[in-house]
């Protein structure tokens, strides 16, 4: 698929998200959508993935450590063609395997479980490690929120990663400026994030985390270092929708079906 066509794809997977999460009645709107651009590239042009065989051995690794924006992960599989898009509206429901996080199921394409911050990392860095020893081809790719930095875990598996110098693992992070209650540089201060990956001897490129065409170059980079490589995605929380963006209150609160419509109309407009 060319950029544009990537972009296409973006928009209608943003729209499925608002579907499903009003359906659900309950989730995370604001970085499920903004991460959806950084997981569209990767399934659609980086990864190397077989919708047909999720257990493929030589298969890269993807690891959403955010697990509360997994909406977005259930839109980009289903339509990568790990299982019906008509399953996209079990979200949150009971017997569903498309829970409000994550739960390991590689059947859907789900590498690991995850929700509580922090901690997806560290799956990413024992499969990049476990990778190295048994010296598969495989590269891992593991996304992380700004909000999970607050979390110590997630400092010891960078110390971690770099010790071991997993440099078939590429970190991005979603640098939406938002958590739960507020701006993180308000709630508790990450900058200077490049500098502080760079002192725990990572390579660092950042990029705008909605321009596919950049993304997509800075992964192919990411596999050619020889260190631990992290990406400061910048993104806007909500994107795509002038009433969600920028605003932390959708961070945990899904839209209701008036502002689902009013949202996809605006989507499809643009
Ligand atoms: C260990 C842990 N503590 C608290 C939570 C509750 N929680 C879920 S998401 C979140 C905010 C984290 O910030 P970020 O991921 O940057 O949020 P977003 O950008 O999606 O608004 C919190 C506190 C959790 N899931 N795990
Ligand atoms: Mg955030």
């Amino acid at each position: 698929m060319n950029p544009l066509e990537l972009e296409s794809l973006s928009k209608k997977i943003r729209i499925e998200v608002i579907k499903m999460l009003a359906k659900a009645g309950s989730g995370h709107t604001a970085g499920s959508l903004d991460v959806v651009d950084i997981l569209v590239s990767l399934y659609f042009s980086v990864l190397k993935h077989d919708p047909k065989k999720p257990t493929w051995e030589d298969r890269d690794r993807f690891v959403l450590s955010a697990g509360h924006m997994v909406p977005a992960l259930y839109a980009v599989l289903a339509e990568a063609g790990y299982f019906s898009t008509d399953r996209l509206e079990t979200l949150r429901k009971l017997g569903s395997p498309l829970q409000g996080h994550p739960h390991y199921d590689l059947s859907i394409g789900i590498e690991a479980s995850s929700g509580p911050l922090g901690q997806g990392i560290s799956v990413a860095a024992g499969m990049a490690l476990a990778g190295k020893i048994d010296k598969q081809p495989y590269h891992i790719y593991c996304l992380v929120s700004d909000g999970e930095h607050d979390e110590g875990q997630l400092w010891e598996a960078i110390m971690f990663c770099a010790k071991y110098k997993l440099n078939n693992l590429t970190l991005i992070i979603d640098r939406n400026n938002i958590q739960i209650d507020g701006l993180t540089e308000e709630i508790m201060p990450l900058e200077p994030l490049d500098e502080k990956y760079r002192a725990f001897n990572w390579y660092i490129e950042e990029v705008d985390g909605h321009n596919i065409d950049q993304l997509i170059k800075v992964f192919e980079k990411s596999k050619n270092q020889n260190k631990p490589t992290a990406i400061i995605a910048n993104t806007i929380p909500g994107k795509g929708v002038s009433f969600f963006e920028r605003d932390y209150h959708w961070h945990g609160k899904a839209p209701s079906q008036e502002e689902a419509a009013l949202a996809i109309k605006e989507l499809e407009s643009a």
